[in-house]
């Protein structure tokens, strides 16, 4: 009997000091964890500066890091939402999967934070989440993607770009570009590597280089497929393209990522790409790695989509805490890039 006493108690000491150093782990996780952003462990709210607590707690829902764009939009809020900018910042990368993104919100609100910030990885199925942050009194402040909701009231706002005119300005480049090549009369075969099917940054830019499309009559769109905005999808859907269709003439590439597949996919099949090659390389986001392609010759355009939206949404916040209202649409300012230009400067001045 006493041997078991004496086993109980070793037994309780040992779960005790095991709690006690997970506990410092659990602790030192979090440290660790809330540099990164990703607080495994939820923390008493008495912990978290926000209401009533000397920082303003703002939970962001990340879409993921599928490539170099999302990757510098996760660096442009990290480095605005800090302490000494006065926030706390609760990130999250959903991993490309909506139900992540789900349960972050519900998440944030369940730590009563003061905003939910929010880009949505596909337009729909957002209308209950949205409607549980409002009815807790937590406003939503959407950022690149959109969503696609019964009522817009469910959000404050949305910061991002204009896709459809993204997509738009790329057909008319090509127009452009054909003309230039005097080959404004020719049969031009087109293949598009679509980004995440249902993303809004999907839906605009194929809607707006369709309307450029249908203007066209010499111009036929072989086939459009998701290459997922990942780089080894893209080289997958472009090498099947590639293997499917003798005579590509054009890629429409709705991300840096995607291109970067495609090329690897064209230059294997022994083909060319760029301003001196067989196939016209079009593609979006223009990140350094693309612009330096392009100063290599192997893009021909690259629609820039600016992922710098921390310091936008900063500032609505301030206004809104200082009880200011703030427009529903938020368009970020964007160019184009194409191998006619000064590569090298460009390049000494681009941000990402
Ligand atoms: C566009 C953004 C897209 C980028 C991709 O605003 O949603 O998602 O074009 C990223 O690089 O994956």
């Amino acid at each position: 009997m006493r041997k078991k006493c004496i086993r109980i108690v070793a037994l309780l000491m040992i779960v005790c000091v095991g709690s006690l150093c997970g506990c410092v782990s659990i602790q030192k996780q979090d440290k660790e964890a809330n540099q990164r952003g990703a607080l495994e462990e939820e923390k008493p709210l008495s912990d978290l500066p926000g209401k009533n607590r000397d920082h303003i707690v703002v939970g962001f829902s990340q879409v993921g890091s599928e490539s170099d764009w999302r990757n510098a939009s996760t660096e442009s809020f990290r480095n605005m939402f800090t302490a000494e900018n006065g926030y706390y910042l609760l990130y999250e990368d959903a991993q490309q999967k909506q139900e992540n993104q789900l349960k972050d919100v519900r998440n944030f609100i369940l730590q009563e934070v003061d905003y939910i910030v929010l880009d949505p990885i596909v337009e729909t199925g957002w209308d209950t989440v949205l409607k549980e942050a409002k009815d807790a009194g937590i406003p939503v402040i959407l950022v690149d993607r959109t969503v696609e909701v019964e009522n817009d009231d469910l959000y404050t706002c949305w910061v991002g770009s204009n896709f459809e005119e993204e997509g738009r300005r790329a057909g008319e480049w090509l127009e452009s570009y054909l003309k230039w090549q005097e080959r404004e009369n020719d049969r031009i075969r087109i293949v598009t590597l679509q980004g995440t099917l249902e993303s809004s940054s999907q839906i605009g830019r194929t809607q707006g280089f369709l309307k450029v499309l249908d203007a066209n009559k010499k111009w036929e769109m072989l086939e459009r497929r998701s290459g997922e905005f990942t780089q080894a999808k893209g080289k997958e859907v472009m090498d099947d393209f590639l293997s499917t269709y003798k005579d590509i003439d054009v890629v429409i590439s709705e991300n840096d990522n995607m291109t970067f597949g495609a090329i690897e996919a064209i230059e294997a099949a022994g083909k060319s790409c760029g301003p001196a090659g067989d196939i016209i390389v079009i593609s979006f986001d223009a990140v350094q790695a693309a612009l330096e392609l392009m100063k290599r010759g192997k893009i021909n355009a690259d629609f820039e989509c600016n992922p710098i939206l921390g310091p936008f949404v900063s500032d609505i916040i301030q206004r809104l805490e200082r009880g200011q209202e703030v427009e529903k649409i938020h368009y970020v300012q964007e160019q184009y890039f194409d191998a006619s230009m000064n590569l090298e400067e460009i390049l000494k001045k681009r941000e990402y």
